[in-house]
């Protein structure tokens, strides 16, 4: 980066003054030099466009540009410009063909944006902005064009050639070469625009919509991958069903694409009809994926897929907007899975994901709104806020709505803007405008950042058997945005009876800064359950008294909440423990001593709902597990790492020890002689033996340690073995070395599984981790080009292992500073996707914060700094 890039405002956005309606595009594929030739048919845009002047630009970066022509006039080098944003000419009139052919290479491109090579296949990545790494072109997302796309490749190396739409040519050219050509019938932006060739196996299924039509479904993997696809293909039929089913949408082409390639920035991509994946969002059988690899693979493929109507055929007007797209989708995907699986399940699930991702951003230096107000790289922007809080956005319209409401709103939508670049104004509008009502109090969901503290005043008056319930909102500052507004979000509470049945049950409006709700014909006095099915995504800061948590534990008819009460009543246990642990100077017995009755009642109502077999197994184990170390270090200000791991390891133990029996027991019913189906209700039974297994262990007896070197040994799955595997990770037994070491044979040429074997190494709790770590980086599998391998070993370090990471001594910093100022070179998107966790300084003692924010400025002082890192560095160094 030559100068501080510039902050990209929303509010400075104007339509483009030139369109493009229809682009051709020929490959001369080459992994050094590949050309590509362009042909945009070129359209002034006076209606919307500001400009009725003769201006053109287009973007593009990192291309050497041979020849510019103008309605077949080929420009003198006097006659444009070119710098590093993109080319500039003047145009020939109203209408007109621009020619342009450009020099890239794509085995040099390790930011993998743009076209690259991945093992030994060409592929592409464009959103946000990669397509000006391909060509020049208006790249942004309000400008949507029909693409033909002509792909020339050497026939050996290539005999898969891919790109979006129709197959409408192919054939041999000289040389040992050929072609294939693709239309798109559909306008897209260029973001959606994707290319793949490659020698890749193909796996075949179909697909019948409700309209009859047949779709071919293809999933392109590496050869000897063939017998991993099926559950990804399931997936996607599922998706597709689904989708006609609850939201009427048909898919809308002949053929539809995903391919699996292992050199991937995030999860997947949803280009039209060619869906690109990490492979590990792909690749499942047995003995390689776990039950939670399954559950991600089925929730990213439906994501993906329904994209092509939420993103694809209404897509982003700018990427201010992105939450439209994103947002929608990830609701759509969360409620897919609910279906598919258990809803309760599912919402813990995301939930507990928000809770780790978007709360601590929301409370961070990194905070920004849902529909942000300005950026510098809006790669940094594909944030748990725009995706998760947006989902929980979208989640509180269908709440307020109602189910048929909210039909009624997604069809008047997809009615109006089908083929359009739009806002989410204007998916709030149609919303709005289907249902006759008003939104614009909840619209400040999309503008104002952080999470709403909520607290709550119950007062039972027994003569007029009256609940009166005062609810209160307040929203801290964020970085921009000092004063909150209160927002408008549904409530859903319920009102328990001493039998645990509910004597209300409803949805209450919250408006105000301060507002009561009142509640007849009360027959008794009620415990309240708040906030059910987490149906506005906020925090609470009323304490309830631990018996109520307890009965609501045993008694709530809302699932979540009862799973909620349990991690309420862990949180307050672990806190006060962490302050004693601090106060005593680390003595963790002594930090519970004062807790003994709280304790064992908690562990109480642990065993009611260990050994309840009412309830579904995969519920019972979430709920057995204590708040993560992350989560709890939220809670506290300074959070103490070491106390908080010491706490609730503690913790753990004393569960372990005092329900050894019964974890016993569990463990034992669980076992299962048949053979691995993937489906929820075993998932569910694994997990819950798994979460056996790890109390035993946790309870530090050896006979236990053994119980799980002999599970590793007889698993014939993947979930069973990483379950053994991850205890035993922690653990100073020879049984782990073994097991470890017969995993990284058994998967040396395997990397997507391999980075499984790295991440728990990463992850230990072990003194000797960090140097583990960097022995590792030398391991002939691992580099630093692929970012599975990055996230495997230094994201995990950072993201799942708090303890090591946040070492006094400031090792764990230092080794992570250097790895984020050693990828920025290589990948400045991931790198700066990993800088996150050194900006929490402002969270921890003086000592650790002056540490972290010294590692932010020794990478900010790195020469030639991405514009990716320097954001998140500056902002994170700044607040
Ligand atoms: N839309 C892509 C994410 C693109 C990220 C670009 N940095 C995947 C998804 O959300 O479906
Ligand atoms: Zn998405």
């Amino acid at each position: 980066m030559s100068e501080q890039p510039q902050e990209i405002r929303r509010e400075d956005y104007k339509e483009p003054d030139f369109i493009v309606e229809k682009v051709e595009l020929v490959f001369d594929l080459d992994r050094d030099v590949t050309n590509v030739k362009s042909r945009l048919f070129m359209a002034a845009n006076p209606v919307r466009g500001t400009g009725k002047g003769d201006k053109v630009f287009l973007h593009g970066e990192d291309m050497k540009l041979l020849s510019v022509t103008l309605n077949e006039t080929r420009l003198a080098s006097s006659d444009f410009t070119v710098d590093q944003e993109g080319l500039r000419f003047k145009a020939p009139g109203q209408n007109f063909i621009a020619e342009l052919e450009t020099q890239i290479s794509p085995a040099n491109n390790t930011r993998l944006e743009g076209l690259y090579v991945s093992q030994s296949a060409f592929c592409t990545q464009c959103e946000a902005e990669g397509f000006r790494r391909i060509t020049y072109f208006p790249d942004r997302p309000d400008v949507m064009a029909t693409y033909k796309v002509t792909i020339n490749a050497n026939k050996e190396s290539c005999p898969v050639l891919l790109s979006n739409g129709n197959l409408i040519d192919s054939g041999d050219l000289d040389d040992g070469r050929h072609f294939a050509v693709w239309e798109d019938p559909f306008p897209k932006p260029s973001y959606l625009f994707a290319l793949v060739a490659g020698d890749l196996a193909c796996v075949e299924d179909s697909f019948k919509t409700m309209s009859g039509r047949d779709v071919a479904l293809r999933i392109f993997v590496e050869h000897g991958n063939e017998d991993r696809c099926d559950y990804a293909m399931d997936s996607l039929k599922r998706s597709m069903k689904w989708d006609e089913e609850v939201y009427g949408l048909e898919y809308d082409l002949d053929l539809f694409n995903i391919v699996a390639v292992s050199d991937f920035n995030m999860g997947a991509m949803e280009n039209k009809s060619l869906n690109v994946f990490n492979a590990k969002f792909v690749l499942a059988r047995p003995d390689t994926a776990t039950d939670g690899d399954y559950e991600r693979i089925e929730s990213i493929v439906a994501h993906e897929y329904f994209h092509n109507w939420s993103g694809n055929r209404v897509t982003c007007r700018d990427w201010f907007q992105l939450s439209l797209k994103e947002g929608l989708t990830v609701f759509r995907d969360q409620e897919f899975s609910a279906d598919q699986r258990s809803r309760p399940v599912q919402r813990i699930k995301d939930v507990n994901a928000l809770r780790a991702a978007q709360f601590p951003e929301d409370a961070g230096p990194l905070a920004h709104p849902v529909r942000p107000d300005s950026y510098m790289e809006i790669n940094n922007f594909y944030t748990a806020t725009v995706y998760e809080k947006g989902a929980e956005l979208i989640r509180m319209m269908h709440t307020l709505l109602g189910p048929d409401g909210y039909r009624k709103g997604i069809d008047l939508y997809f009615d109006r803007h089908d083929g359009q670049a739009v806002t989410c104004d204007d998916f709030a509008k149609a919303m709005e405008d289907a249902n006759g009502i008003d939104f614009s109090q909840l619209k400040l969901w999309y503008s104002q950042a952080g999470t709403p503290k909520l607290s709550w005043q119950g007062d039972y008056d027994a003569d007029a058997k009256q609940y009166r319930l005062t609810i209160s909102q307040k929203t801290d500052p964020t970085p921009g945005q000092p004063d909150k507004q209160p927002l408008h979000m549904p409530i859903s509470i319920g009102l328990l009876g001493a039998d645990g049945s509910d004597l209300v049950a409803k949805t209450v409006e919250l408006t105000e800064a301060s507002q009561e709700f009142i509640f007849d014909g009360v027959t008794e006095a009620p415990v309240l359950s708040f906030n059910r099915g987490f149906s506005a995504p906020v925090n609470i800061t009323t304490d309830q008294p631990d018996d109520e948590l307890v009965f609501l534990m045993g008694n709530d008819s809302d699932a979540f909440n009862r799973w909620e009460a349990g991690q309420k009543y862990a949180t307050r246990l672990m806190l006060s423990a962490i302050a004693a642990y601090e106060a005593n100077g680390g003595d963790v017995e002594a930090a519970f001593a004062d807790e003994q009755a709280r304790v064992d009642a908690f562990i109480a109502a642990m065993r009611a709902t260990l050994t309840n077999d009412d309830l579904d197994k995969a519920f019972r184990a979430d709920a057995l597990v204590l708040p993560g170390e992350a989560f709890l270090s939220e809670q506290r200000k300074p959070a103490n790492p070491e106390a908080i791991y010491q706490v609730r390891t503690a913790l753990r133990k004393r569960i372990g020890q005092a329900l050894s029996d019964d974890f016993a027991n569990t463990y034992h019913q669980n076992a299962s002689n048949a053979a691995f189906t993937p489906d929820a209700t075993s998932a569910g039974q694994r997990a819950l033996r798994a979460t056996a297994l790890a109390y035993l262990v946790a309870s530090g007896e050896d006979e236990f340690a053994d119980v799980a070197v002999a599970q590793y040994g007889t698993a014939d799955n993947m979930t069973d073995q990483m379950a053994a595997l991850s205890v035993l990770n922690n653990l100073d037994h020879p049984g782990r070395e073994t097991a470890l070491a017969d995993f990284e044979e058994r998967f040396a040429n395997d990397g997507v599984v391999l980075d499984k074997w790295f991440s728990l190494q990463a992850m230990s709790s072990r003194d000797d981790t960090l140097a583990r770590i960097k022995d590792l980086m030398s391991h002939p599998a691992f580099t630093m080009r692929n970012p599975n391998k990055v996230r495997a070993l230094i994201g995990a370090f950072a993201m799942g292992n708090p303890r090591h990471f946040h070492a006094k001594d400031g090792s764990g910093y230092a080794f992570y500073a250097d790895r984020l100022i050693e990828l920025d070179d290589i990948n400045p998107q991931v790198a700066a996707r990993l800088c996150a966790p050194l900006g929490k300084w402002a969270k921890y003692d003086a000592d650790r914060a002056d540490k972290m924010k010294a590692e932010l400025n020794r990478i900010l002082a790195k020469p030639e700094i991405s514009r990716d890192l320097y954001e998140i560095a500056s902002k994170s160094a700044a607040s």
